[in-house]
């Protein structure tokens, strides 16, 4: 068995929830934040079958969209405090971010 994790853009959440359900396949949604913008995301856990994993991959990335975002970057050190002016700079964030792991063990008690 393999477990997929998906790091998606909140926007998305709703399109590939669907499009995974409409598949059938079995997941969880964690929310998360972004490590960069600080902002929330989404991680699906979705665990299937070895040969499962290219159609969830296929299925996550079809329904996530890439977007360009601005984050506020403040210089090292600002003297005298007070004066700091952020300096915006442009990222793509996304489609998803996706990790395939290995499982050990899989139980339903
Ligand atoms: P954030 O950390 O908020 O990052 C948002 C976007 O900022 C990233 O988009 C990337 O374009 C840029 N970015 C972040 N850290 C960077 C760095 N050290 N150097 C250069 N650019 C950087 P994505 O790459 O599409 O990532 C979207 C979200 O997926 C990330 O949100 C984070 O929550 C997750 N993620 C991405 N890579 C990861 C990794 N290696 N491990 C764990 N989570 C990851």
């Amino acid at each position: 068995m393999k477990l997929i994790i998906a790091v998606v853009q909140h926007k998305d959440q709703r399109k590939v929830t669907d499009a995974l359900l409409e598949r059938g396949y079995q997941f969880t949604n964690i929310a998360s934040t972004g490590g960069l913008l600080r902002e929330g995301n989404v991680s699906f856990l979705v665990g299937v079958e070895p040969d499962q994993v290219d159609d969830v991959v296929q299925v996550i990335g079809a329904n996530s969209k890439t977007r360009e975002q601005l984050v506020n970057v403040f210089p090292p050190t600002i003297e005298p405090i007070g004066t700091c002016i952020p300096n915006p700079v442009k990222v793509q964030v996304g489609g998803a971010t996706i990790f395939v792991l290995n499982v050990e063990r899989f139980e339903k008690l």
